[in-house]
């Protein structure tokens, strides 16, 4: 608690004033404004009057930023004509022009700090009465974020102009309110000098999306307020020193403090950490003014090589968010942020990275209060320029440093108080500048208390921590080890090998997956400096949109007519755009659970004795927890109960016997131990019962393998017509099972196509390999099969196919082999490639298509959601049902989706209760949905997607990898699926 900072000065506006004469317009001008206020600190609410404008305004827009004058700022002026819009809003989602996508382009010609003619400028009028009990006196009139230039009138007087989407900005307004009938007139432009700066990858979305407020700020109400709350973990106590101006007196009732502002007081407290986020209230008493605070004891540190709170390396499991509704864009509402973070802490997540802006305020108390790390990111990313060397990059031109400055401190200012931020982050993918070491230094000097973190300056000189985006395993490996490759310069080398090490953005959850993550959390468990990260992202940004018919589907880039944009790739969320859960999030969860359940010693038949149970939180013991465990044969339960565990520490692990298999369970079939730990107790963000962690330990395998019994069938020929095996029927030319018990079906052929997903596309600007566009080169998406032999034996039929793409002389040669016993029908596949395969193979297995009466699916194996190679850590071993459609993933851009890996049997059955039921040898995954392949790959929005009249099986002996290729490394060797021999086989028997 050294060196607790004053407060800067807060006479001039902006303490750094625009080069002058620039001789543009405002809005052109790389200045951030003029007439605004100092910045401050954000509190929820004071015993000063506030009053909210929020609401319905006017609104009139216009296509160029000087196509009216300014005589509507009036308050005479007449906007009956006008239209009316919500504010907080943007315009562009209520009807008035349209939103658009780019990743790093700027959507209009780079040539800083001019913008287009073409610059759509939107004036808002809102008129208001002041409350019978507004106070008078000074006030001011407060936006927390205006995208992205703005110049205000109030009562026809001219307040200033600002830019700094993602900022707020005040003005002194006490001496123009009147009782009634004032006129608030706000104009602003969709561009500005200030979009150069904001070049994050998301929609552009112009208008005033963040709430507009007025503040009485009576004579001695706090200018603003500084809590210092530090915590020494070799002592237990905390340090408190609010400083204000003016100075007041600060307590703490539930620490019995009573202190002046300035003065410091250390007591025995509980710390606040993510893991049990500690808030004490307290209230800050200055002249004119009662601000409750609500205060976390905590200390961030870089100590040897570690980031550390409280004294302990911490592990991040977090996730990046972008402040996004499907329908509002970035007005995003107070249920919305909650709902967003209740779902993260229900999924294990821990940290937050607001890229890359500084969120709504009251998203960081929520972290507070519900306990999260917050890394707090400027609102500064000039990606674009990287199109273009850095070439006029702002950030190293001194013309914007004061724009920079302006947002550092608006930031700081605003979030200081916050315990969950522990990281000040400078920004996104700007290259490097001394602008941001100027920003970098600021911030040191304003706030000694939380260290930097910046990812696009490798070299690390401003930053107190060291940070990649995308790295490799294999690199984050050699990080950990502390064997990167060295900088050129030795000194700055030397400091980073010596700084923590995370990943600001890892395992870019677009479309299906990512996949990878175990690896990655087995590297960040193994060597401490690597200190976990955040994945690429939180929400899919597609904008909520109707069909004629009323059904909902979700735009991305190019659905508003862009002339430049980048399609999808808005949409690489861990939440669908409604924020339901992606298989990508229930993977997240389990890998990244905070307690891993395994097995421990071993009995007879690999069966488990002993249950290991590691504690991996940083803080907390495991006493929020209870351990219950169920004993399953063959997926159904013989037994539950609740584990005796004793007290395990942070990072402790300890080892309980499991109890006597139950009686009733010895039977034959396949056995496990599930044990779960759940929630002992209803915490702020979760139920008691809600299950945090799971592990399942095998008890004993005993399957037996579906080799059927009794006599083998005769093959049959009936006249001219198909061959018959048992309850099959066979084309006699090309050997194609045509019907199973009666039921018309169209049998099973190899298949090795999969609807790319958008790992398997892969970013167009990804060097190396992107296997979609390998496997459509070799032709995978257009196989024939070609029939060379169909052998009807006595009790076996033999086809004998070559399966190849036109144009290439690599094939697999595949032959099916059938054989019925009992009413069971066995196909053994026998695979060889030939030729030289330059390619791996998207999946392995047979496809087959049934009728679409058969809706109900069940399935013994891998579930609930669905599972590929390296995508599975979240599927659990049990007896699961679900209606085909709910086997489906929505995933914005339609691609391969909805595989239940590791199944054993699965039976599809209509609505009396009759089906079909395949039992894999080896297990195999599992799909099955209403219309192909081909539809599949060719859709590009859910809505393209209409049920057939069959039902599309996919019986997988094996899958490619997800992997991260979207935006980051491919699928590791391990998942990789080579082309090579292979057998596999399936049992189909009807269901009666
Ligand atoms: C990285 C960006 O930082 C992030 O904003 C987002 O665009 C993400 O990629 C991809 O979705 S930058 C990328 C070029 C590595």
């Amino acid at each position: 608690m050294t060196g607790i900072p004053r407060h800067a000065p807060r006479t001039a506006s902006h303490a750094v004033e625009p080069p002058p004469g620039t001789g543009l317009p405002y809005f052109e001008d790389p200045s951030p404004g003029r007439g605004v206020l100092p910045p401050r600190a954000w509190y929820a609410g004071s015993d000063a009057a506030r009053l909210s404008l929020d609401g319905t305004w006017r609104f009139r827009l216009s296509e160029r930023a000087d196509a009216e004058d300014a005589a509507f700022a009036r308050p005479d002026f007449d906007d009956s004509s006008w239209a009316e819009l919500r504010v907080p809003g943007h315009w562009v989602l209520a009807g008035h022009g349209a939103p658009a996508y780019t990743n790093t382009a700027y959507p209009f010609p780079v040539d800083p700090p001019r913008v287009p003619d073409e610059n759509p400028t939107g004036d808002h009028r809102c008129r208001f009465d002041l409350p019978a009990d507004w106070p008078g006196g000074p006030a001011v009139l407060h936006f927390g974020g205006v995208e992205s230039c703005a110049r205000v009138w109030l009562n026809g007087q001219e307040l200033g102009h600002f830019k700094g989407s993602r900022l707020p900005h005040e003005f002194a307004v006490g001496q123009l309110l009147r009782p009634r009938g004032n006129v608030l007139a706000v104009r602003v432009h969709q561009w500005s000098s200030g979009s150069y700066l904001e070049d994050q990858d998301q929609w552009w979305l112009p208008g005033i999306f963040r709430g507009v407020s007025l503040h009485s700020r009576p004579d001695g109400a706090a200018v603003d307020h500084a809590v210092h709350a530090g915590f020494d973990h070799l002592t237990g106590r905390g340090t408190l020193c609010v400083t204000s101006e003016p100075g007041g007196r600060v307590t703490v009732p539930a620490l019995g403090l009573d202190l002046a502002t300035g003065e410091r007081a250390t007591v025995p407290v509980l710390p606040w950490t993510a893991e049990t986020p500690v808030l004490y209230d307290g209230e800050l008493t200055v002249p004119g003014e009662r601000i409750p605070l609500r205060i976390g004891f905590r200390t961030v540190r870089v100590e040897d090589g570690l980031l550390k709170v409280n004294g302990r390396r911490i592990l991040l499991r977090g996730v990046n968010r972008h402040e996004f509704h499907p329908r509002d864009g970035r007005a995003v509402g107070p249920g919305t942020m909650r709902r967003d973070l209740l779902l993260m802490k229900r999924h294990n997540i821990n940290a937050v990275r607001t890229s890359h802006y500084p969120p709504h305020p009251a998203f960081l108390e929520l972290c507070d209060e519900l306990g999260l790390w917050v890394v707090d990111e400027c609102d500064l990313e000039t990606h674009g320029f990287g199109r273009q060397e850095w070439r006029g990059n702002p950030v190293d031109d001194p013309r914007w440093e004061p724009a920079l400055l302006d947002r550092a401190r608006r930031m700081v200012e605003r979030d200081k108080n916050h315990p969950s931020i522990i990281l000040w982050s400078l920004g996104n993918e700007c290259g490097t500048g001394r602008g941001l070491s100027a920003m970098a230094s600021w911030m040191r000097r304003r706030d000694p208390s939380r260290p930097l973190h910046y990812e696009g300056d490798r070299s690390c000189a401003d930053t107190d921590v060291y940070s990649l985006m995308y790295a490799e395993h294999a690199e984050v490996e050699r990080i950990g080890r502390r064997a990167e490759e060295p900088l050129a310069d030795a000194a700055l080398d030397a400091r980073r090998r010596e700084l923590p090490f995370l990943l600001c953005e890892y395992a870019h959850a677009m479309g299906n997956g990512p996949g990878g993550l175990s690896e990655y959390q087995r590297l960040f468990e193994t060597y401490r400096r690597c200190q976990g990260g955040f994945v690429w992202e939180w929400i899919d940004h597609g904008l909520r949109r109707r069909t004629p018919q009323g059904e909902v589907w979700y735009a991305y880039g190019g659905d508003f007519g862009e002339e430049l944009h980048d399609g999808n790739f808005v949409c690489d969320g861990l939440v669908f755009p409604d924020r339901v859960p992606s298989p990508g999030l229930a993977e997240l969860k389990k890998v990244v659970e905070p307690v891993r359940i395994e097995a421990g010693g071993e009995g007879p038949g690999g069966a488990a004795r002993t249950v290991r149970i590691r504690n991996l939180q940083d803080f907390a013991d495991l006493s929020a927890l209870v351990f219950r465990w169920t004993y399953e044969v063959a997926g159904e339960e013989y037994g539950a109960g609740t584990l005796a565990v004793p007290e395990v520490t942070a990072g402790a692990e300890t080892e309980v016997p499991l109890p006597a298999v139950p009686d009733a369970g010895r039977g034959g079939g396949e056995a496990w131990w599930t044990v779960r730990a759940v929630l002992a107790d209803d915490t702020a963000w979760a139920a008691a019962g809600h299950e945090v962690a799971w592990g399942q330990l095998p008890a004993g395998i005993r399957r037996a393998p579906v080799v059927p019994s009794g006599t083998a069938a005769v093959v049959r020929r009936a006249d001219g017509g198909p061959l018959v095996l048992g309850p099959g029927a066979f084309d006699a030319v090309t050997g194609r099972l045509v019907s199973l018990g009666g039921s018309a079906l169209t049998g099973p052929q190899l298949d090795v196509w999969r609807a790319p997903t958008d790992n398997d596309e892969a970013a167009a600007w990804q060097a190396g390999p992107r296997p979609a566009t390998e496997w459509r080169r070799a032709g995978l998406d257009r196989v024939r099969h070609r029939v060379d032999a169909v052998d009807a034996g006595r009790d076996t039929l033999v086809v004998r196919t070559r399966v190849a793409p036109a144009g290439v002389d690599f094939a697999l040669r595949t032959v099916y082999r059938w054989t019925a016993r009992a009413g069971l029908l066995r196909l053994e596949v026998a695979v060889e490639p030939v030729g030289d395969w330059p390619v791996p193979l998207p999946r392995l297995g047979v496809r087959m298509a049934v009728c679409g009466s058969l809706g109900l699916a069940r399935w013994f194996g891998g579930g609930p959601g669905e599972g590929y190679p390296d995508t599975r850590a979240a599927c659990r071993v049990g007896r699961w049902e679900l209606p085909v459609d709910a086997l489906q993933t929505p995933y914005v851009r339609p691609q391969e989706n909805g595989a239940r890996p590791d199944v054993r049997w699965a039976t599809l059955t209509r609505a009396d209760g009759t089906g079909l039921r395949i039992d894999g040898e080896p297990d195999f995954f599992f799909t099955a949905r209403r219309w192909s392949d081909a539809e599949l790959t060719a859709a590009r929005h859910t809505t393209d997607l209409t049920p057939g009249e069959l039902l599309w099986l996919h019986l997988d002996h094996a899958q490619h990898g997800i992997g991260s290729r979207s935006c980051g490394p491919g699928v590791l060797p391990q998942h990789r699926l080579e082309a090579a021999p292979a057998g596999f086989a399936f049992t189909f028997s009807t269901v009666r």
